[in-house]
């Protein structure tokens, strides 16, 4: 169905050494110009390897992002927000389905990728391995987590990969009304009763240092940024993107009255960045590598959706299934 098409048998996918120089010049002078990298065009294995794992790894951050919130929909407050909730939900989901078929461009089919979830070999965010636990970190998600996937998001959608481009741009546009939809919920927290305001702080106090985490480990200590960057792939560095965040959305928590649990906290008028505590880099290494306080429950879940839904998949495949129109 797609044009990738991907061995790695025998291709050595880490280094440039084996590729073809000419074609390699060719490639990067493209990506130079701004021009889109489309599935059936030439592009170095690494190119291909590194798309595939940061797609995928996007992919599943959807589908396992869906589940915290998704605790949330049988008691959201009121039928509006049951409503809005679901919608975003299953938004969520939809944007996995774009990200899935993304990176089948590339080859790796979509039950690969599945499989090396529920078996731990594929990551996926770090933020979503915390407990929802109140209504307020269900509002903390939809408005805080969804603003620090927007500033990730709107970058990369300028990058260098078609597919994934496309993919980006449409989800940037859903999750704006996810943006605006937990800004509301946020809001109504804050300007509610005292236990309304307390509930909101202790789920900011919760979900700061994993929402730090969110956007990478620092420039310094990371291991793909440079490579992605030269291709286009990523569009801003881990530190960038976070100070971005934290330009945007520092002063909108401040303004609602709410404390951000890092003293350090404060905009460096001289280097323009802000400066703050570096956030505890052994537990995000601890959560991104299967030890989190929810890992086992979110893959559990996911394994036994997919055992659930193997008949209906299976169906599907029968060569022979005959599928009745619908008359009107
Ligand atoms: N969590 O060398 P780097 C969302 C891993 S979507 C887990 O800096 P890179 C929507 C990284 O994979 C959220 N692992 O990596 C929503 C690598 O491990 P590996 C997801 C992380 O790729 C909202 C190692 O650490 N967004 O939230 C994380 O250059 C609300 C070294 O790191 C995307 O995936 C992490 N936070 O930069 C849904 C966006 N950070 O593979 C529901 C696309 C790093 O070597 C509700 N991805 N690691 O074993 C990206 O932009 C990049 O991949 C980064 C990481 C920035 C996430």
């Amino acid at each position: 169905m797609y044009g990738g098409g991907n061995t790695f048998e025998g291709i050595k996918t880490d280094s440039l050494e084996q590729e073809d120089p000419i074609l390699l010049a060719a490639f990067e002078a493209r990506i130079a110009r701004g021009e889109k990298i489309e599935p059936s065009d030439w592009m170095p294995a690494l190119y291909r390897k590194q798309l595939i794992r940061m797609i995928e790894q996007h992919a599943h951050s959807e589908i396992i992002g869906a589940l915290p919130e998704g605790t949330w929909i049988t008691r959201a407050p009121g039928f509006k927000r049951k409503m809005a909730l679901m919608a975003k939900v299953q938004d969520e989901v939809g944007h996995a389905q774009l990200l899935y078929s993304a990176a089948e461009t590339l080859g790796k089919t979509r039950e690969e990728m599945i499989a090396d979830l529920i078996s731990g070999k594929s990551k996926y965010s770090n933020i979503f391995n915390y407990p929802a636990f109140t209504w307020a970190d269900a509002c903390f998600i939809s408005w805080l987590v969804d603003a620090g996937a927007i500033v990730n998001q709107l970058a990369n959608a300028k990058g260098s990969y078609g597919p994934y481009c496309r993919a980006l741009e449409r989800i940037c546009a859903e999750e704006s009304f996810h943006l605006k939809y937990g800004h509301h919920c946020v809001i109504y927290l804050a300007a509610g009763t005292r236990i309304q305001r307390e509930m909101f702080q202790e789920a900011i106090n919760r979900w700061w240092t994993p929402m730090m985490h969110f956007f990478g480990p620092a420039d310094k200590i990371s291991t793909h940024t440079q490579v992605l960057m030269k291709w286009k792939v990523k569009m801003s560095t881990n530190d960038d993107t976070r100070n971005q965040f934290l330009d945007m959305y520092v002063p909108k928590i401040l303004e609602l009255g709410f404390i951000i649990p890092d003293s350090k906290l404060k905009k460096n008028e001289d280097t323009g960045r802000w400066d703050y505590t570096e956030p505890d880099w052994e537990e995000f290494k601890r959560v991104i590598n299967g030890d989190g306080p929810c890992n086992h429950e979110r893959l559990e879940v996911r394994r036994i959706a997919e055992e659930r839904g193997r008949w209906v998949r299976e169906a599907l495949k029968q060569p022979g299934t005959q599928y009745i129109k619908p008359l009107a």
